[in-house]
Formats: C-alpha cells, sequence, structure tokens
C-alpha cells in the first residue's frame, strides 16, 4: 500500500521508448543511458505505471527533426559511424563531433539514440496538445546544449526546442524552466527572436581554480537575451547564475521566489520544465548539495500552478540517484507517496543495495556527500533575487 491516489480527471502520461537503454558514449563517458532502465525498474517497483498512461513512441523522423535542425547537419549525423568518422574532417570538427573534449563522441546507434530520445518529447508535446494528458513525461529527453547545426556538451538533437515549437502551434507563450545545474543555453540561443517563449535555468556559473568556466561559460545574471531594441525576444531569457554547494533551503527559496515571480508576470498557457538531475549532492559533474526531496519540490512548485506540463530528463551522472529523483517526481506528478525502503521484489535492486549504492532506500542523505563548501551566503541571494525581479522589466503586462 504506497497510498497512491489519482485526483480525477487530472492524468498523466509517461513516454518511454525502451530501445535508448541500449546505447552507450563509451566506458568512460559520464552520461549512461542505462540510469533510464533505473529509473523505469523504480517506476514500475512502485506500480506507478497504475496512475498513468503509458507510451511507448516511435523515433522522430529526419524531416521532423529539420523542424529546428539544419538538413546538412541532420545528414552528416544520420550517416557518420565510428567505422566511417574521419575525425580529422573539417565537417566533423565543425558540426560539434570528437574534437579534444569528446563530449559528443560518434558511437554505434547513434541516430537511432537521438530519434527515439526525440521522438519521446515530441510524442508528450502532442499529449498535451491533444489535451490527452496534464502532465506528461520523457526522462530520456532534455539534450538542452545542442544548437541547429551543433552538437555540444553530450546533446545532438535539441528535444526540448521540437517540442516548444509543437507547443507554439497551440500556445501563444511557453515558460522554459531548467534545473540542471548547467546553463540551458541551446534552447535559450533557439528562441532569443520571440517574446513567446521565455526561458529560465537555474545553474551553476563561475571560474574553477584552473581558469576554466563552469560549463558552456554562459548564463550570468546579465545575459537576458538579445539587446537590440528591435527584437522581440529581448529580455525573454533569465539566467540564475549559483556558486558551489547550493544547499536545500537556499535553492527551494530561490526557486519559488523567482519561478513564481516569472509565472506571475509571464502568465505561460504552457510549461516545459528541464529536471537535470546533477544538481544533486553527490554528482560526478555538479557542485550543488540537494536532495531528492528539495529537487522534487521544483517540479511540485511548478506542477501547482496547472498549466499544461512537459516534464522531462537531461544531465544526472549518478546512475542510481537520478533514476530515485525521477521515480520520486514521477510521483509527485501522480500525486502519490513513496515509502523510502525501496520494494524487495523488483529487478536490479542489488543495484541500489550497499551503502555505497544507497542503502535499499529512496531517499539517501546526498548532503555534502561530494563535500562542495557552500559559498552561497544568504545575503549574495537575496541580491541576486533583487537582480532577477529588475531583469523582468521586459515582460509586458
Ligand atoms: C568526458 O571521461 O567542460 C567525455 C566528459 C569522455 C571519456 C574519455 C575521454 C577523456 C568528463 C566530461 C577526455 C575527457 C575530457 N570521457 C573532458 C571543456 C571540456 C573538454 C572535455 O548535463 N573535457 C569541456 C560538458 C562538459 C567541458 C558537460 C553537460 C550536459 C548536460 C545535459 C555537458 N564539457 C572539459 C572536459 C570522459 C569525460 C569526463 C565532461 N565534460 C565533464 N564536463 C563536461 O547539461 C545533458
Ligand atoms: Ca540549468
Ligand atoms: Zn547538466
Amino acid at each position: 500500500e504506497y497510498g497512491m491516489e489519482k485526483p480525477q480527471g487530472y492524468s498523466v502520461s509517461f513516454h518511454y521508448n525502451p530501445h535508448v537503454e541500449y546505447h552507450h558514449f563509451g566506458s568512460s563517458h559520464p552520461m549512461k543511458p542505462w540510469r533510464l532502465t533505473l529509473t523505469k525498474q523504480l517506476v514500475l517497483a512502485y506500480g506507478l505505471e497504475y496512475c498513468m498512461e503509458l507510451y511507448e513512441p516511435r523515433p522522430a523522423t529526419f524531416d521532423e527533426l529539420a523542424i529546428f535542425h539544419d538538413r546538412e547537419y541532420l545528414s552528416f549525423l544520420s550517416n557518420v559511424t565510428p567505422q566511417n568518422a574521419k575525425p580529422d574532417d573539417n565537417a566533423y570538427l565543425a558540426f560539434g563531433f570528437g574534437g579534444d573534449s569528446n563530449d559528443c563522441p560518434v558511437f554505434d546507434g547513434l541516430w537511432n539514440y537521438v530519434s527515439i530520445y526525440s521522438g519521446a518529447s515530441m510524442n508528450a508535446a502532442y499529449n498535451l496538445l491533444n489535451k490527452q494528458s496534464d502532465v506528461a513525461i520523457n526522462w530520456s529527453g532534455g539534450l538542452h546544449h545542442a544548437k541547429k547545426n551543433l552538437a555540444s556538451g553530450f546533446c545532438y538533437i535539441n528535444d526540448i526546442v521540437l517540442a516548444i515549437q509543437l507547443l507554439l502551434t497551440q500556445h501563444q507563450r511557453v515558460l522554459y524552466i531548467d534545473i540542471d545545474v548547467h546553463h540551458g543555453d541551446g534552447v535559450e540561443a533557439a528562441f532569443e527572436s520571440t517574446d513567446r517563449v521565455f526561458t529560465l535555468s537555474y545553474h551553476k556559473f563561475g571560474i574553477d581554480r584552473n581558469g576554466y568556466p563552469f560549463f558552456p561559460g554562459t548564463g550570468n545574471i546579465n545575459e537576458m537575451g538579445p539587446t537590440d531594441p528591435a527584437n522581440r525576444g529581448k529580455g525573454h531569457s533569465l539566467n540564475i547564475p549559483i556558486d558551489d554547494g547550493i544547499d536545500d533551503d537556499q535553492y527551494k527559496w530561490l526557486f519559488k521566489t523567482v519561478t513564481g515571480a516569472v509565472i506571475d508576470k509571464y502568465n505561460p498557457t504552457a510549461i516545459v520544465l528541464q529536471s537535470g538531475a546533477d544538481s544533486l549532492g553527490g554528482d560526478r559533474l555538479g557542485r550543488f548539495n540537494l536532495n531528492i526531496k528539495a529537487h522534487g519540490f521544483c517540479i511540485e512548485t511548478v506542477k501547482n500552478y496547472g498549466r499544461p506540463l512537459l516534464l522531462i530528463g537531461g544531465g544526472g551522472y549518478t546512475p542510481r540517484n537520478v533514476a530515485r529523483t525521477w521515480c520520486h517526481e514521477t510521483a509527485v506528478c501522480v500525486g502519490a507517496e513513496l515509502h523510502n525502503n525501496l520494494p524487495t521484489h523488483i529487478p536490479y535492486i542489488q543495484a541500489f543495495q550497499g551503502a555505497e549504492n544507497g542503502g535499499g532506500i529512496l531517499y539517501p542523505d546526498l548532503h555534502n556527500t561530494k563535500r562542495h563548501d557552500n559559498l552561497n551566503t544568504d545575503a549574495k541571494l537575496n541580491k541576486l533575487v533583487a537582480q532577477a525581479m529588475e531583469n523582468l522589466r521586459y515582460i509586458e503586462g
């Protein structure tokens, strides 16, 4: 008995094509699609599939992806393989592959992988348009760095932009919110010339002690989109730069205050929420100190505004904690409370047992598991919020 209840007439849909799981970026690459296997296992273990509609979407087609991406880029992406890739080729580097970083490797089944996660986001967006769902979830999407002709930061196709483009066919104003620890630069750039999409990203911003900026290096508080007064999109982005080690109470306050102000002023008719789980404490790439329930608080806060909501994944580099978080957030959407002790009858349960794997519970304490000192004082956050409010002046009331 998990205490679940489904409010009458309120519907959640879960869009997932399991073929996405079988793709590998390379053995030591931080992006692990099998975190989606773990997520699905937890969702099923708690019986959440009985509280929502399950969809197994088809992959997106070349033409569907071309609604945002350049066809030359898509031709390259659909043809390149580890066997035929020429890392010295101009196109290869120009389109963002390989290079010194290897952030975006060419791997077996790459085209299949990108069309699957994109197809799921588009399918979820159609469900909102058809009013089949109030909340539509795709944990395999959220690849917010991809540009129309460029792979960047583990992202090849920007499924978020594609989904927002679909929502714009019926919605006058779409709000995009991004709680991944990285700046949602690709989505911001895609809609910089329109006032019909407002982008809001919370992220780590700063330079480390070796002089390297935290990826992608953009998203300071003064970056609000184009400055040209003739540009319709002027001021329709808000960036919230955060320092290392932010804790639950600070983040919840910051998120509630700023997001609330944006929703009240912009009054979107649909919301897209990228729920990257690399903002959790102990993440391999992240710097924050959030617990699962503080992360989930953001989803609950947005859901409670009652606008059509597309909830998508994103980063997250501690696979077990990613699965815990996204399972918890699925429960938040359907209005269920979950037992802390993981159900024991599931496959993969051993993956969650033992102290190093989170001790068989859903909500392990993640605070300071990587010991990032908290560099965010309340005074600095107060000043940040004041600046953020100031930045909202471009929204017409
Ligand atoms: C890796 O171990 O900061 C890629 C990337 C591959 C395997 C072996 C190759 C070794 C960490 C990251 C070379 C690694 C060089 N392998 C990594 C400036 C950088 C150049 C690349 O959550 N080096 C680039 C991108 C970020 C940079 C973050 C977040 C995506 C999202 C949405 C993207 N890139 C410095 C780093 C490894 C790797 C180990 C890595 N890359 C960590 N941070 C980055 O926002 C999904
Ligand atoms: Ca972000
Ligand atoms: Zn990220």
